[in-house]
């Protein structure tokens, strides 16, 4: 595996490319254009120039998270040809400049979704939660205000005013659209953009749904092993790959994650590894990346990675807010950099060990 932290570029980071550059093994950051709109092309011209900056800070980009799916795609329209040939333009362009891994997720309306991006945890951190009776008690078009008092200023990935200023008009287009229609029109975007990824190489790797159940009465269907093994086999291309992310698939308590990592072996291109903390099957807060701290057991996650030869990029995700840092919630640096470093140890200890049992 190959140890990195998420970067969303200069313009809207608070974390700085030279702190990341401290942090022990890290050499490769995750970052993406963030400015740029789903469906929108992104140049050779601009990737170059992302590249330089990230490699003048003595890093180097080992994929990106993420290049977004226009709606219109999701929901099959016509319209979404031009959005897929933008899309294959942008990931020829990735390929050029020698990036072969990319996340997205195929969520209608929303990203990823929490009730609280603050809760005060007893040590005095604070981190995201979530509640289905908060979920519950909202219209989506709350959503947004409900926890934009904690976002620290910055704009959240997801939860972009762009996108969100359409979620009235989005929901009235996703009315009647099912789960098969879902995975209809995910296998026509697969199979439509597979050709460029075998030509450069590039791995996508789908991000799951966040939590891993229908919110709002909105179809989802990247949830939990059997529909990531069925998604495997609908497009059975290596380059159709899955970003395994222990905080997502998690949310469902139902998820066995060591099972869920062993079953998509050569398949899994990337790792989002974090920890979540649960009061009960619906009430959870994300904590620190230590098992201890949390309901998931690392080890038994990290050791299934590595009994599966995964050699992608890894990279702790939401991290606490602690020691009074201001940053995007669940992107400040000192809790990220904790999980780093305690993940990479985790790795060293399993490693050490297997290679000290087979030289037996
Ligand atoms: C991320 C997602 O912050 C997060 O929760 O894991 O936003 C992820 O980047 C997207 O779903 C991938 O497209
Ligand atoms: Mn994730």
């Amino acid at each position: 595996m190959q140890m990195t932290l998420r970067w969303y570029g200069s313009k809207y980071d608070t974390v700085t490319l030279e702190q990341i550059r401290q942090i022990p093994g890290v050499h490769n950051v995750i970052t993406t254009l963030y400015g740029k709109q789903a469906g929108e092309l992104w140049t050779q011209e601009e990737i170059h120039a992302l590249k330089q900056e990230v490699e003048a800070a003595g890093l180097g980009i080992a994929g990106i998270e993420s290049v977004n799916v226009h709606e219109d795609i999701k929901l099959g329209l016509p319209s979404r040809d031009q959005y897929i040939d933008n899309y294959i333009k942008t990931l020829e362009n990735l390929g050029k400049e020698d990036i072969h891994m990319v996340c997205y997720n195929f969520m209608p309306v929303f990203d990823w979704t929490r009730t609280e991006l603050a809760r005060k945890r007893p040590d005095g951190s604070t981190v995201l939660a979530y509640t289905q009776e908060a979920v519950d008690a909202l219209v989506p078009e709350e959503m947004f205000s409900s926890i934009s008092g904690d976002m620290n200023g910055t704009v959240m990935p997801g939860w972009e005013p762009e996108r969100l200023a359409h979620v009235k008009e989005l929901f009235e287009k996703y009315k009647g659209v099912t789960e098969e229609d879902l995975w209809t029109n995910l296998k026509y975007f697969l199979e439509r953009i597979m050709p460029v990824c075998n030509q450069y190489d590039i791995k996508m790797a789908i991000h799951p749904d966040d939590p891993a159940w229908s919110v709002f009465g909105l179809p989802r269907i990247i949830t939990c092993k059997e529909n990531l093994l069925r998604m495997m086999d609908m497009v059975d291309d290596v380059h159709n790959g899955v970003t395994l992310c222990t905080g997502s698939l998690g949310t469902n308590l139902e998820n066995d994650l060591p099972d869920i990592i062993r079953s998509l072996k050569g398949r899994i291109h990337f790792a989002h590894v974090r920890n979540l903390k649960f009061h009960s099957p619906t009430n959870f807060e994300e904590a620190a990346h230590l098992s201890s701290d949390g309901s998931f057991d690392m080890y038994e996650i990290v050791k299934a990675l590595y009994d599966i030869g995964f050699d992608g990029p890894i990279r702790p995700d939401h991290g606490r807010m602690i020691w009074g840092e201001k940053a995007m919630p669940g992107y400040g640096l000192y809790d990220r950099a904790l999980g780093a470093t305690y993940i990479n140890g985790l790795w060293e200890a399993i490693e050490k060990n297997d290679l000290r049992s087979r030289n037996k």
